[in-house]
């Protein structure tokens, strides 16, 4: 004992150390148990004997792996993976004729936020270029009360009423059986019931579509989905459709890239986003909104409580109120991404629900659930979700509540505490639900309104450009093509073809199967035992709007020209041009565009005329699915040659669509584009010394792909 307890050279040191340390950086940051107490020996367990065993009596030792025992909590049972960062909301326009939210009333105001993006199907540690929806959820920390506004980046829903929500979730997770796919929706459970829940044709074009595989969280819209209300002072409603639209404009990946992406480095989208706020570019969102008066509730073709249509923006434009910026990443990924808790029921007078059956089920799912996840009611008291607004109420006690409420009153009303705390008038802020009239029968059922599943579907497809339609193809194809039972193919094809004809045959073609002729009605088609089936016929309501530019993303006004924060590689070896590197690497970012050179290996390579220059990346690491263009500098004849790497990195940037850059031609003369190189506009030589090379790849850039070079399917 005396041995083990000895090492007094050691206590001495490492006393006379941490003096030192506290000396030297000032801090007096002492390394302490959870109670306060010192540590002398953080390395060494405490044990009879040098060779001995450890003792029970270790207190230290078992504090501290209890702790570690206990650090993992349950993740999100869906948008487990998710990135997070600190910002503001500034309002651009009073919005007082319409809510009464104090957030929304004085031009200029700004609201502390917490945001958080997030794929749906995968768990916490699975990839961020999943097929999948994005998560878009925004906490606003108001004078009056958190507000979140809990959304996600495609403005619609897969189900209409909150019941079938755990039979999605259930279907499009890993298989039970086998646990396998992860964070995929290409499998046969997804599309079995996507088959038999017809009113998930229009979620579903939206889910093919390269929306599901954005370039950057930075890069693309927000939606609240839902009808909400506006109320204003007068307690008057307005219906309202909230967007986020990103200043750099909404763009996305090929699939072909995100699975490669996926293997190279499955945080793409969280290190951009990290890193694109510790540069200084902080990304913004514009926010809009649809408002739509109360007497206008029946006018349009489809039910404005449906989840699954949307307002064509033809019909209701959006209007801009407000900008939101992230500038601070968070500090500690556990305390305030993990831990933060949205709710769409976190509301601020001035702002409502609607009876929209989707969004009264979520009412009663956030709070249960951060329960099980956070492990008590007290899960506001967590830093990340403590409101800025005076908290005061008769709530008590709990698992690990922080708040020593004093005195002996915690009821309302009382007199022993003067009444304290006192509910407060609607003119003094308190909140009141919007009285709306419900005068109805009880019943378990949906409104015939809900029944048309099919025109928004086609009205997106319509929108499409044709590459985005072949993107859409494809990636049916795709998912289908991973389906192991042909009969939920067939299944599948019989709604398509509901959508759009060549849009089903397309896709049966790929997987050799014919559109069959009529379409399946299997029984439980997404409808309860006692329904009236004839009601619940899917049905095709002529739309007034049959297309609209802002639903595809490449005709879309969000579609930015800047190339601020776009990735380009410089692919350079021994005796490359340094002023070719120089001059182009200096105006790329002075259009914020983020440079690296990469090289057969790390450290620094020599330029033409002796100069060194640093290497970011080698080929190892560096690869073309990571960056948005490519650029050869001239260089030794050689350098393509011996460098298969750089030979198949120019290939792929080709086969992506994306710009190609290089001094002389001789440079990509091994690679497959060579032929090409007249024809396209996203290859941009340096042979013609009239012309502004530098600008010419900038503009080309500014296009961001080229997709002629894509074969039609
Ligand atoms: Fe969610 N959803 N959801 N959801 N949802 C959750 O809450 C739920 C739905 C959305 O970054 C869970 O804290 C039900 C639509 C986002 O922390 C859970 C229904 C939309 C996030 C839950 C829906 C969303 C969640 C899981 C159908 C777009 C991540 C963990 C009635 C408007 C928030 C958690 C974050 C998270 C339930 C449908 C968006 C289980 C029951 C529609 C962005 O409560």
């Amino acid at each position: 004992m005396k041995k083990a307890n000895k090492h007094p050279g050691d206590f001495e040191n490492q006393k006379q150390q941490d003096l030192e340390v506290n000396k030297s950086d000032g801090t007096g940051q002492f390394m302490t148990t959870d109670q306060g107490l010192k540590i002398n020996d953080d390395t060494n367990s405490l044990k009879a004997g040098e060779r001995g065993p450890s003792l029970l009596e270790d207190f230290i030792l078992r504090e501290k792996i209890t702790h570690f025992d206990h650090e993992r909590i349950p993740e999100r049972i869906v948008h487990a993976r998710g990135s997070a960062a600190h910002g503001f909301f500034e309002l651009f326009q009073s919005m007082e004729k319409y809510t009464k939210a104090g957030f929304l009333q004085d031009p200029g105001i700004k609201t502390p936020v917490f945001t958080r993006f997030s794929t749906v199907a995968g768990s916490r540690g699975s990839t961020d270029l999943a097929r999948d929806v994005r998560g878009f959820a925004v906490k606003f920390y108001t004078q009056e009360g958190n507000y979140d506004l809990v959304g996600n980046n495609i403005p619609i829903f897969f189900i209409q009423d909150s019941m079938k929500f755990p039979d999605l979730v259930h279907a499009v997770k890993p298989e039970p059986h086998n646990e396998m796919p992860q964070a995929g929706s290409a499998h046969d459970t997804f599309w079995d019931f996507i088959s038999l829940m017809p009113e998930s044709m229009h979620m579903i074009m939206w889910a093919m579509s390269d929306r599901a595989i954005p370039r950057s969280l930075r890069m693309m819209e927000g939606f609240g989905i839902h009808t909400f209300r506006f109320v204003n002072k007068e307690n008057q409603s307005h219906f309202v459709k909230f967007h986020w639209k990103p200043k750099l404009g909404t763009h996305a990946v090929v699939w072909d890239e995100a699975q490669k992406i996926s293997g190279k480095n499955s945080d793409f989208h969280r290190q951009d986003l990290w890193e694109a706020i510790e540069s200084g570019q902080f990304p913004e969102w514009e926010l809009g909104v649809q408002l739509i008066p109360e007497a206008d509730e029946h006018k349009f073709d489809f039910d404005l409580l449906d989840p699954t249509k949307i307002v064509p923006e033809e019909l209701v434009p959006v209007t801009i109120i407000g900008r939101m910026v992230l500038d601070r990443n968070p500090d500690n990924f556990f305390a305030e991404t993990e831990q933060v808790a949205f709710h769409p029921g976190h509301i601020v007078p001035g702002i409502d629900f609607t009876n929209d059956p989707l969004l009264q089920g979520r009412l009663f799912s956030y709070t249960d659930t951060q329960l099980s996840r956070l492990g008590s009611p007290n899960f506001h008291e967590i830093p990340i979700n403590r409101t800025i607004a005076p908290m005061h109420n008769n709530q008590r006690d709990g698992h690990m509540r922080q708040e020593i409420n004093v005195g002996r009153v915690s009821y309302h009303p009382n007199s022993l505490g003067g009444g304290c705390p006192f509910q407060a008038k609607i003119e003094e802020g308190g909140f009141s639900s919007f009285n709306e009239r419900i005068d109805a029968q009880k019943v378990r059922d949906r409104s015939e309104s809900f029944s048309d599943h099919f025109s928004q579907a086609t009205l997106f497809f319509n929108s499409q450009t044709q590459v985005e339609k072949n993107h859409i193809i494809k990636a049916l194809r795709f998912e289908l093509g991973k389906v192991e039972t042909v009969a939920i193919r067939l299944r599948v094809l019989g709604l398509l073809s509901q959508v759009d004809k060549t849009l089903a045959n397309k896709v049966a073609e790929g997987l050799g199967l014919k559109v069959p002729a009529t379409l399946e009605k299997p029984i439980n088609q997404g409808v309860g035992a006692n329904a009236d089936k004839k009601k619940h016929e899917p049905k095709k309501v002529t739309q007034k709007v049959t297309s609209s530019d802002a639903l595809s993303m490449l005709k879309n006004k969000t579609l930015s020209k800047t190339i601020v924060t776009r990735q380009v590689a410089f692919l350079c070896g021994n005796g490359v041009n340094g002023d070719s590197v120089t001059t182009l690497k200096n105006a790329l970012k002075k259009e914020g565009a983020c440079i690296k050179i990469i090289a057969p290996h790390l450290g620094s390579i020599k330029t033409a005329d002796g100069s060194e220059i640093t290497v970011d990346q080698s080929f190892l690491i560096a690869s073309s699915v990571l960056f948005d263009a490519v650029y050869v500098p001239e260089g030794k004849a050689n350098f393509m040659e011996s460098t298969p790497e750089a030979i198949e990195f120019v290939n792929e940037a080709y086969k992506h669509c994306k710009v190609i850059g290089a001094d002389i031609p001789e440079m990509l003369e091994r690679t497959n584009m060579k032929r090409k190189m007249d024809s396209d506009g996203g290859v941009v030589i340096n042979d013609d010394k009239s012309k502004n090379f530098a600008q010419s790849f900038i503009n080309a850039m500014g296009h961001h792909r080229f997709w002629s070079r894509e074969a039609d399917v």
